[in-house]
């Protein structure tokens, strides 16, 4: 069985990574398109061994394809995804247009498998927020121990999770210190090289920012209504890999070496934890990994079953790009499409 993909937004960062992965994991792909608003019309985005050239979204006759990658914001998704499963394909999109519709699954496969055929009432499948993903894989295993009933998390985030405008300002403002070009903030509300911001995606009436509620109810869809999350997202000066540290309390005892063995076999899991110099990872060994990973385990004796780590996953993969082609692999293996062409 092959299928015939588009990959919308093909020109951004998330865009030329899903065409990356797609090659990576050797999806079973019949054709191809790259797809992108009018302005990247015949911009040129590398595919294995050839190069793909843009079309214009408008055009572009979505009948022709099984599965639509989409990543082009969430004004585009919500102009057009639902317009685009209503001729055939599944939209698997990387915004946050869809994540909380009823009627769309929101879908990490090693947490929630199973909700990938709740698709067929819109066609559309979304994918969560990058701080969302890397926590639910590892919370998953933990809370099928010993179930969880709160979790604390502070995040580290990076810049290319505010596109490539993120990843030029920390670059331009960094050169800036030596005397190399502007510093003006534009993206961020603050200078972000040398610094560190408490604040991502608009504030909402509670004071929690969007990306702290999106932490708090994409757990409670994804993985269980039942945990109470809180959140507090901090955007730093690397360029890639999202960083979090994670406090776990559970109904249930589980103690940091159990934890630790149950985190091993856990898909999607790598754990480095030596108690040493160096033993844990940080963003920069996260980066083209696949696996998010999980360092400095310790039990967390201020609060009854409590558990603390540090969660490391490279953001436009296992926080974008990989978990949507892990969504279209998963489409694949359970049957859900069937494409016209053999
Ligand atoms: C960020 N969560 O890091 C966003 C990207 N999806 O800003």
């Amino acid at each position: 069985m092959t299928y015939r993909v588009a990959v919308v937004g093909a020109t951004g960062a998330v865009g030329r990574e899903m065409l990356a992965i797609l090659e990576e994991v050797d999806f079973p792909i019949k054709d191809i398109y790259a797809v992108a608003s009018r302005k990247s019309l015949g911009v040129e985005v590398s595919f294995a061994n050839r190069t793909l050239r843009c079309e214009d979204l408008e055009q572009f006759d979505f009948s022709k394809v099984d599965i639509v990658l989409m990543s082009a914001g969430g004004d585009v998704s919500k102009a057009w995804s639902e317009k685009i499963g209503k001729q055939g394909p599944i939209v698997i999109d990387n915004s946050s247009a869809w994540r909380m519709d009823p009627d769309v699954p929101l879908i990490v496969p090693e947490v929630n498998p199973d909700a990938v055929w709740d698709c067929k009432k819109k066609n559309i499948i979304a994918n969560p927020n990058c701080s969302t993903i890397q926590m639910v894989v590892a919370l998953k295993p933990l809370h099928d121990a010993a179930r969880i009933k709160r979790v604390v998390v502070s995040t580290y985030q990076s810049v290319a999770g505010a596109g490539k405008a993120g990843m030029d300002e920390l670059w331009d403002q960094t050169k800036a210190v030596y005397g190399l070009g502007e510093t003006e903030p534009k993206k961020f509300t603050k200078p972000i090289a040398f610094n560190v911001i408490p604040h991502i995606d608009v504030f909402m009436e509670d004071g929690q920012t969007k990306e702290e509620w999106k932490m708090k109810v994409e757990t409670k869809k994804i993985l269980d209504p039942d945990i109470e999350v809180f959140a507090t997202c901090v955007r730093v000066p690397v360029f890639v890999g999202h960083s979090e540290s994670i406090n776990v309390e559970f109904e249930n005892p589980l103690d940091e070496a159990e934890a630790r063995e149950i985190l091993r076999e856990a898909p999607g899991i790598a754990v480095v934890d030596k108690r040493e110099n160096g033993g844990y990872v940080t963003p920069k060994e996260c980066v083209g990994e696949f696996d998010t990973f999980i360092s400095r385990l310790r039990n967390d004796p201020s609060v009854p079953n409590g558990l603390a780590f540090w969660c490391v996953s490279d953001n436009l993969r296992k926080g974008a790009a990989l978990n949507a082609v892990q969504i279209a692999q998963l489409l694949d293996e359970r049957g859900v499409i069937t494409p016209v062409t053999a």
